[in-house]
């Protein structure tokens, strides 16, 4: 673990880090192939903040960063920190339902979206009395990001934060579909840089890194903004989804040394007829992470890059990876060991820790766990219990130490590494005029992946297709979520008293 002074602010300390390499190139956008080099980087972090205070942001109130992954990203939530400020990154995947929610939730003062993402916002604008600003990244004008930047002095001074400070919020999938706002302090940012960027990865100065999970999530914020500025790497920002086709021209363009994946890409990557030569790239290590990787997976992309996956687990509470494979070490089928720094263990329905090969669920505790869930007491407690962070997760552990995902001890999905609620999703095709009932489960696609299955009712003498109903989900909740497979059946298997075994659909599925 770090040892981090009291009187700290995280930007401060990535952007000093960086001091003596002005020029060197902090980040890349992908697709207008403009850079950010590190004096600008902190030039434009330090005008923001100045700007942010000048219009009357005080310390500990906070904004919402809905924004792609563009060169303002970096530059806005460093920014809010360096003001003291707390920015609230949002998934930029989700609905208007959610990000009001979120607004509301979080009582953000100001927001900063992506032009291309204003028609999801626009049905808020004026309705949420605690947002008094908004900033369109990518705009221009009065009201953009860029005019903001420009406005403010140069020479502003850094918040007086300390450690324990709230630095930011992202906000983790509830199992009931309502995001929990996850409570992040000053010194968390660098203990996952430390523990698991450096001591895992061995990221250091002259690696290039690309990560496909956006700057919104944990993973992403870890991979191309923590770790790369603890160093002074350089890092490749793509705005857009990444399709085959961008990763395999960034991969061959710039070349990373470092690229973070998650197991549907890797799949989707190695399916590709297009996919590059060895010869081709530059890779030296990739991660994994999100859901758990099938070893054929691992062992395919290794047979053909001679670069290895780590595969790993993390989470938003616990922020970035704290169970790793590592270098040279990796058994593809598990998710390795305890990165050092963090203690991992795995506790039985009893409450009694378990031994090799016995199934429980898997507890963290380490520098970097969140401190609570926003407005949510109830879900706060039954998470974090004291030192140790419960993950939901069920796992094994062997004689050799090497761990093994077995599931999740609630009825939670990780679709292309982003969690899932199947209420939400049933939820929203009750909503259809010709559903009855409807129950989600996970079921595995030809790689060995999860994806949503939906068992529908249909209402008597109503009529839908597989078709109607997907496009119902995805025209009403973040695209992910949609079931890819319907069946269509009679009745669903329940209790007596009328509860879902969603149980008995998992073993038939099987
Ligand atoms: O999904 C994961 O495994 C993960 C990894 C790093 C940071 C955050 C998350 C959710």
């Amino acid at each position: 673990r770090v040892e981090i002074p009291r009187d700290y602010n995280a930007a401060h300390d990535l952007l000093k880090r960086n001091a003596a390499r002005p020029d060197k190139v902090a980040y890349i956008d992908a697709t207008s192939g403009a850079k950010l080099t590190y004096g600008e980087l902190e030039d434009q972090a330090r005008r923001f903040a100045a700007a942010l205070r000048h219009r009357g942001f005080k310390t500990e109130t906070r904004v919402m960063l809905a924004m792609l992954d563009t060169l303002e990203w970096p530059v806005v939530f460093l920014g809010c920190i360096l003001a003291g400020v707390v920015p609230v990154a949002a998934n930029t995947l989700l609905t208007t339902k959610d990000f009001d929610f979120m607004l509301r939730d979080s009582r953000a003062q100001a927001l900063f979206v992506s032009r291309a993402l204003l028609p999801t916002f626009e049905p808020l604008v004026g309705r949420i009395s605690t947002l008094e600003q908004m900033f369109v990244a990518g705009g221009e004008g009065e009201h953009s990001v860029a005019h903001l930047i420009a406005s403010g002095k140069a020479d502003s001074e850094v918040a007086g934060t300390c450690s324990d400070d709230v630095c930011f919020w992202l906000y983790s999938s509830g199992s009931t579909g309502t995001p929990k706002g996850t409570v992040h302090l000053h010194s968390h940012l660098v203990q996952t840089a430390e523990l698991y960027g450096r001591g895992v990865l061995g990221i250091r100065e002259n690696d290039v890194v690309y990560s496909a999970a956006k700057l919104f999530f944990a993973y992403g914020l870890g991979n191309a903004l923590t770790f790369p500025l603890s160093v002074g790497a350089t890092t490749i920002l793509l705005p857009t989804r990444p399709a085959p086709a961008d990763v395999f021209r960034i991969l061959k363009e710039y070349r990373p040394s470092i690229f973070y994946g998650v197991p549907t890409l890797y799949a989707a990557l190695l399916a590709d007829p297009n996919k590059p030569k060895k010869s081709e790239i530059a890779l030296r290590v990739c991660t994994s992470a999100g859901e758990a990787l099938p070893a054929e997976i691992g062992q395919r992309w290794t047979a053909e890059y001679g670069c290895e996956i780590l595969d790993g687990i993390g989470s938003t509470e616990m922020l970035h990876i704290f169970l790793s494979n590592r270098p040279g070490k990796v058994r593809y089928g598990t998710t390795g060991q305890p990165v050092p720094g963090y203690e991992v263990r795995i506790v039985g329905d009893d409450g009694h820790e378990c031994g090799p090969g016995e199934i429980g669920e898997l507890q963290i505790s380490g520098p970097s766990a969140a401190i609570m869930y926003w407005n949510s007491r109830a879900k706060t407690k039954a998470t974090f219990a004291g030192e140790w962070t419960r993950s939901g997760d069920k796992y094994t552990r062997d004689a050799d130490g090497y761990y093994t995902y077995g599931g999740r001890s609630d009825d939670m999905l990780k679709v292309g590494g982003i969690y899932v609620s199947p209420f939400e999703v049933e939820a929203c095709l009750m909503t259809h005029t010709s559903v009855l009932e409807a129950a989600v489960i996970g079921v595995a696609d030809q790689d060995g992946l999860v994806k949503p299955k939906a068992y529908v009712v249909l209402k008597p003498g109503q009529q839908a297709s597989a078709e109607d109903l997907q496009g119902h989900v995805k025209s009403r909740l973040a695209p992910y979520k949609y079931p890819r497979w319907i069946a269509f059946v009679p009745e669903l298997p329940k209790t007596a008293t009328g509860k879902i075994q969603r149980f008995k659909l998992r073993a038939a599925a099987a």
